[in-house]
């Protein structure tokens, strides 16, 4: 792979009509299969105009909403093949001009899928003014195209019906699997938590955050918000945290000292790869 240190989203001709409200290529649902033997090659070739780094801009008209994916991710690489597999036509169909990011966590300590997710909005707010960004686990591919990449007026949870919950909320201030915020939502919320090491309780602790911040939970319809789950086992490093009822319990008193605010991680590569940006970081071990 070709990784130079710039992206450079294609330029579109000047002059370009906007986009229309509703894309014209949307499909509706998405049967969603798992091909074995799919190589991020393939995938490429399937893909001509997603130019380095990950990034695409509808080619004939000026997209009226810039989004970036974050992805946190430690070694599901195949989950990651299938994710970019469905995402990267999804999103073109939606008529977006985009970016994907894959927040890469260094070494084998503990994941913390919440501070990676701030290390990715950080990150990816340095190269170009998104007005959205999307925070999604690696194993979800949606399944329905109308459910637009897009923010709203509040924080949104997006996979609100997952099949392994049997394409509903398991309960009602879930947040969890797909989330997206503006960076004036976000920065209202002062992020994401950076302290919850493990598996569990980071995407509540963000549900808390929305409402502590002074604003509520938007959701897109249950018909559109589906997702399929890629099955997978315990992650190695990411055993169910022990404290997350304890630092739950304090979320009211700590998020204005915990967050973006005192965000720290040593950034140990960017990388521009054919259809995502990598992003590896060494975000520390618990204290
Ligand atoms: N993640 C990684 N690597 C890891 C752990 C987590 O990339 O080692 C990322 C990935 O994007 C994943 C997300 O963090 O989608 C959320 O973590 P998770 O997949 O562990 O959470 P989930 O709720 O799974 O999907 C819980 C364990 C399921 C075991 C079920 C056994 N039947």
């Amino acid at each position: 792979a070709n990784l130079s240190l710039i992206a450079h989203p294609p330029v579109p001709p000047e002059n370009l009509p906007y986009c229309p409200d509703i894309s014209p290529f949307l499909g509706g649902p998405i049967r969603v299969t798992f091909p074995p033997g799919l190589s991020l090659e393939d995938i490429s070739r399937k893909n001509p105009y997603v130019s380095k780094g990950g990034r695409y801009r509808p080619p004939d008209c000026d997209a009226l909403h810039k989004t970036a994916v974050i992805i946190p991710h430690r070694n599901r690489e195949q989950h990651l093949k299938y994710l970019l597999y469905y995402l990267h036509p999804f999103l073109q169909r939606q008529q977006l001009s985009y970016g994907i990011y894959i927040i890469h966590q260094a070494e084998n300590y503990t994941f913390n899928r919440a501070k990676l997710l701030n290390v990715g909005f950080k990150e990816a707010m340095k190269d170009e003014d998104w007005d959205c960004i999307f925070f999604h686990d690696v194993d979800l591919i949606p399944e329905d195209d109308r459910n637009l990449y897009t923010c709203d007026r509040f924080p949104k949870h997006v996979a609100v019906a997952m099949d392994k919950f049997s394409y509903k909320l398991p309960y009602k201030t879930y947040f969890g699997g797909v989330s997206a915020l503006s960076p004036e939502q976000y920065m209202k919320m002062n992020g994401f938590p950076n302290n919850y090491w493990g598996w569990g309780g980071e995407d509540d602790d963000i549900a808390v955050r929305v409402a502590l911040s002074g604003m509520v939970i938007s959701r897109p319809s249950i018909q559109y918000g589906r997702y399929r789950m890629i099955k997978h086992g315990h992650d190695k490093g990411n055993e169910q945290n022990p404290k997350r009822f304890n630092l739950l319990a304090k979320t009211r008193r700590t998020w204005k000292q915990d967050g973006m605010n005192t965000l720290e991680y040593l950034l140990i590569s960017k990388e521009l790869h054919p259809l995502y940006t990598n992003i590896t970081v060494f975000i520390g071990t618990e204290k």
